[in-house]
This record gives structure tokens, C-alpha cells and sequence, in this order.
């Protein structure tokens, strides 16, 4: 590990936030992001360094209801994926979640998709309560709750790095307009 690598910079006041790690958003999954699984063993050296360094981890899991609102069969735009307590719902197995990692389910309502693990999940009233004023993100996907979850966080007050090499889009359009939003709302791209 290159010392200039940042998560060398992971200090006290951060947090890491890995959104939607699933079976459903990597290959073979229900919502596929292209090669989504080759950022697990990025996102694996960051939870490590977290870990040993006793920064607060939150992972968060896309965890809809059957009959979903966002769904096709719904109306929705998107195929089913991530149903409570399905398969394709679980983290990827080789995603290295240490025991005091916190979860957070999002996307549970039936009235509308929550795409941020902001989005009343009670994260940012957490975090604050942590101390915590800059969050380090990753995860699926880069364009869609990533970004989303970004975002909210500088909505928030949060400093907030979005981690390149441990995120993936489902489109490279979808990336270019991300990086886009994310560089005009003050998220530092970090990395690649
Ligand atoms: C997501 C599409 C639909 C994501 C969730 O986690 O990026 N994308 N639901
Ligand atoms: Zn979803």
C-alpha cells in the first residue's frame, strides 16, 4: 500500500459509508452494475483501515418490500431486485463487514423509492451524534445511490468523498453526469 493512498487519511471525525453492496448490483445479480464486484476488494482495504482505527462504518442494504413501487411490474423503472430477505437482497459474500459494522435498510417504503441511505433512515442524526464531519462513500451503484447518498451528505453539512476505485456505475453516461453533479455540489472525488 502506496503511503499516499487515501485511506491513509482516514482519521478521528470520519465515517465510511458503503451503500449497497448486493448480490442483485453485482454480475449474475437481479440489477447488474457492470464489473460492480471488482470494487470489493478496494472497499475491503477500507473497512480494515476503518476497522483498526475504530472509525464508525454504516453499510447500507437497498431492501424493498414485494410489490415495490420502483419496480416494472409496478409501474417502476427498474427490474425486481433486492427484496427483503431474499438472495439477491444479502451483501456480497465477499464484502468483509467487520461485526460493528451498522446496517441500514432503505428503500422500504411503498409510496416512493428512497435512492439515499439519508433518506429517513436517521444516518445524518447519527452521524452528527458520533462526532462524526467528514464521510468517506463507496459502493452501487456510482449513478444512482451513490450519488444520491453523496449528495444528501453534503445536504447535510457532511464533508464528503466519494471513493472512485470503490465505486461503479450502471452506465458511463450515468457516471459522467454523476461526477458532474457531484464535483458542482462540493463531493471531492477521490482516487483513479
Ligand atoms: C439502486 C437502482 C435501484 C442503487 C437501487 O443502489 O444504486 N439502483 N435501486
Ligand atoms: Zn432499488
Amino acid at each position: 500500500m502506496p503511503s499516499s493512498h487515501p485511506l491513509d487519511r482516514l482519521q478521528a471525525g470520519d465515517a465510511l459509508v458503503v451503500v449497497d453492496v448486493q448480490r442483485d448490483f453485482c454480475p449474475g445479480g437481479a440489477l447488474p452494475v457492470p464489473k460492480g464486484d471488482l470494487i470489493i476488494p478496494e472497499l475491503n482495504r477500507w473497512l480494515a483501515a476503518a476497522h483498526e482505527r475504530g472509525i464508525p462504518i454504516y453499510a447500507s442494504r437497498d431492501w424493498h418490500p414485494p410489490e415495490h413501487p420502483s419496480f416494472q411490474s409496478q409501474g417502476g423503472i427498474w427490474p425486481e431486485h433486492c427484496v427483503q430477505d431474499t438472495a439477491g437482497a444479502a451483501f456480497h459474500p465477499d464484502l468483509e463487514l467487520p461485526a460493528g459494522a451498522i446496517h441500514i435498510a432503505k428503500g422500504t417504503r411503498l409510496d416512493r423509492d428512497q435512492y439515499s441511505a439519508f433518506d429517513e433512515t436517521g444516518l445524518a442524526e447519527h452521524l452528527r451524534a458520533r462526532g462524526v464531519r467528514r464521510v468517506w462513500i463507496g459502493g452501487l451503484a456510482e449513478d444512482v445511490c451513490v450519488r444520491a447518498t453523496a449528495l444528501d451528505a453534503r445536504r447535510n453539512g457532511f464533508e464528503a468523498h466519494v471513493i472512485l476505485p470503490a465505486t461503479r456505475a450502471l452506465t458511463a453516461a450515468g457516471a459522467e453526469a454523476a461526477r458532474a453533479d457531484l464535483q458542482a455540489a462540493g463531493v471531492i472525488l477521490e482516487g483513479e
